[in-house]
């Protein structure tokens, strides 16, 4: 029977794919017409707020790894409401205030509800990973229903995006522990933090000489 039960989990698990894809098609356009509209001329805005837009689904071992980490079944209900990010979307932005920006505008959409942001950017975590996570609400019509969808979108910068995708490869590579490695890994983040600033302050300059 333990092979029927495999069958089982594979197939649930493509059936949220489905519907969880979908949920990340709906978000995704959702951000390109707001970066698309703000970019525009007749909005004072900038172009190019949203530099890349990377959007996955998380993959069947790391949804059964999560769930055996918290001690829990694969059912569709531990994944709904325990797995928040089996949807994931990944908005790299230029400048740090284009995040803030970006989920303003995305708040204000009558169909979206905004369930939780971690802001790393005001607090960063202890490894000096920076980053606005928001963990939203959005419903998906489907044949039969409608779902109401959770979708986890990561706002980073261009900047933070270099160190946090090198870092994760690097620890995610093999299980190391060092804590001189780890602080040169904080100092390098900061020293990243600090050059983006730099660039922030001298787009506000030429910002200024426009108006
Ligand atoms: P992957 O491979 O990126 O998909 P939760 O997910 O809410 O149960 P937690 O720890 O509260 O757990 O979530 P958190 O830390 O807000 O977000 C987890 C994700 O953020 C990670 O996904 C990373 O993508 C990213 N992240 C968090 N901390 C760091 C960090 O120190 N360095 C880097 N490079 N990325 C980080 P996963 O789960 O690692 O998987």
């Amino acid at each position: 029977t333990e092979h029927v039960m495999d069958v089982e989990v594979v197939e649930l698990y493509q059936e949220l794919e489905v519907y969880y894809r979908s949920a990340l098609d709906k978000v995704e356009t959702k951000l390109l017409i707001i970066d698309r509209e703000l970019s525009s001329n007749s909005h004072q805005g900038r172009k190019n707020m949203i530099h890349q837009l990377q959007k996955r689904i998380k993959r069947f071992k790391s949804v059964v790894n999560k769930l055996n980490s918290k001690q829990l079944n694969f059912s569709k209900d531990t994944i709904i409401n325990n797995i928040h990010d089996f949807a994931g979307l990944r908005v790299i932005c230029s400048y740090s205030d284009d995040i803030y920006t970006l989920i303003d505008s995305l708040s204000h959409h009558p169909d979206i509800k905004i369930l939780k942001i971690k802001n790393y950017l005001e607090q960063p975590k202890p490894s000096g990973y920076r980053s606005v996570h928001v963990l939203i609400e959005v419903p998906v019509y489907f044949l039969k229903e409608t779902k109401q969808m959770t979708v986890e979108i990561q706002f980073r910068t261009i900047a933070m995006d270099f160190w946090a995708s090198l870092e994760h490869s690097l620890r995610y590579k093999n299980d190391w522990k060092s804590p001189e490695l780890s602080e040169k890994l904080q100092t390098i983040a900061d020293n990243i933090n600090d050059l983006e600033n730099d660039m922030l302050t001298i787009r506000k300059a030429i910002d200024r000489l426009d108006d």
